[in-house]
């Protein structure tokens, strides 16, 4: 991680988009629809590095920034008022930069205003895309974060990093690796949280804010939905859905929904899990895990979504019935194709 160890492409991509920042004036920072602990954590992290700089920021997300995560807002030293959600009241802005998302898709219509928008980007990510976006991108499927890309890149460029960054970078990564839990912990993974305790993160308070703070209502519909999984007939694949109405009964919405399909990955023996969201009558977010193999991220492109192979997702048209039938055809097909190349012994696929 010192520059010396750094691979080329890394130093030239640092260089550039240092460049692109020492230009600009007025930084804007975006992420994905339904910001989560990785978004909000660097996109408060680099608005300090900004603000640091001496640049005006402002942030802007496709939907809103749920309540768990809004602690991560005040780590950014910016105004509250400088997070704005939505494409209609886009602040001024001569450089954009793009955080754990690099597909425009995954950005809603704040997405298809800022793919025609000329002003220039850099976008820093972990998520492999079928599509990836066109742009001065640090891209890195192998980080556990986008909190872990960033870390890298502050390290290279020799950016001091606070007790504040530290937090926010250390929320990141702790929330993507699950409490280092998933399959996404790695070394370095480990080795960065390390370096962010020693800047001042704290591990007992950040675990307590993402994972031992959950509203009665979640819990309710966290229930709900739990009575009504079902496994395949070998117990490999796991599934389940949460109604509209399962979400006016708990008073909760679509977001709340966000963790159910964790649970799911907990039960011995299932390797795919599978969450079905019924965001309108004709509307289903789908969400999937998996243990590595099969390739959930694979699986979500061929239905028309993407993600990362271990954590993907795709919105299906269609009622929740149809979504149902349609995936889990498809899923059941992909454990077939899996255990055939299991069979067959790894790498004569
Ligand atoms: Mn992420």
């Amino acid at each position: 991680m010192h520059n010396a160890s750094m691979p080329k492409g890394l130093i030239e991509f640092c260089e550039r988009a240092r460049e692109r920042i020492a230009a600009a004036q007025q930084i804007l920072l975006v992420s994905h629809i339904f910001p989560e602990a990785d978004s909000v954590g660097s996109e408060s992290a680099m608005a300090r590095h900004l603000s640091g700089l001496g640049k005006a920021v402002c942030v802007c997300n496709p939907t809103e920034v749920q309540e768990i995560y809004q602690f991560l807002i005040d780590l950014s030293g910016i105004p509250r008022e400088a997070w704005c959600v939505g494409h209609q009241q886009i602040p001024e802005h001569d450089l954009i930069i793009i955080l754990d998302v690099s597909n425009w898709d995954y950005m809603g219509r704040l997405g298809d205003v800022l793919q025609q928008s000329s002003v220039l980007k850099i976008c820093f990510d972990h998520h492999h895309s079928a599509t990836p976006i066109d742009e001065l991108a640090l891209i890195d499927t192998d980080a556990s974060a986008t909190g872990a890309v960033l870390y890298r890149y502050f390290l290279a460029t020799g950016a001091k990093i606070d007790t504040p960054m530290a937090s926010a970078l250390y929320a990141s990564i702790l929330f993507d690796t699950g409490g280092f839990r998933f399959r996404n912990t790695r070394d370095e993974t480990l080795l960065i949280a390390c370096e962010l305790i020693r800047r001042g993160a704290s591990h007992t308070e950040t675990a307590a804010r993402l994972f031992e703070n959950e509203s009665f209502s979640r819990v309710e519909l966290l229930t709900a939905a739990l009575s009504r999984v079902v496994s395949d007939p070998k117990g490999r694949m796991a599934w389940t859905y949460v109604t509209r109405d399962m979400f006016a009964r708990t008073g909760t919405t679509t977001v709340d929904a966000d963790g159910i399909i964790d649970n799911l990955m907990t039960i011995r023996g299932v390797e795919l899990a599978v969450v079905f969201r019924e965001i309108l009558s004709t509307e289903v977010k789908v969400t999937f895990r998996s243990k590595g193999e099969p390739d959930v991220g694979l699986l979500a492109e061929r239905l028309g979504g993407g993600g990362r192979p271990t954590a993907s997702g795709v919105t299906i048209q269609g009622s929740l019935k149809e979504a149902i039938s349609t995936v889990l055809a498809r899923v059941s097909a992909e454990l077939e194709l899996d255990g055939e190349r299991r069979r067959k012994g790894r790498g004569d696929e």
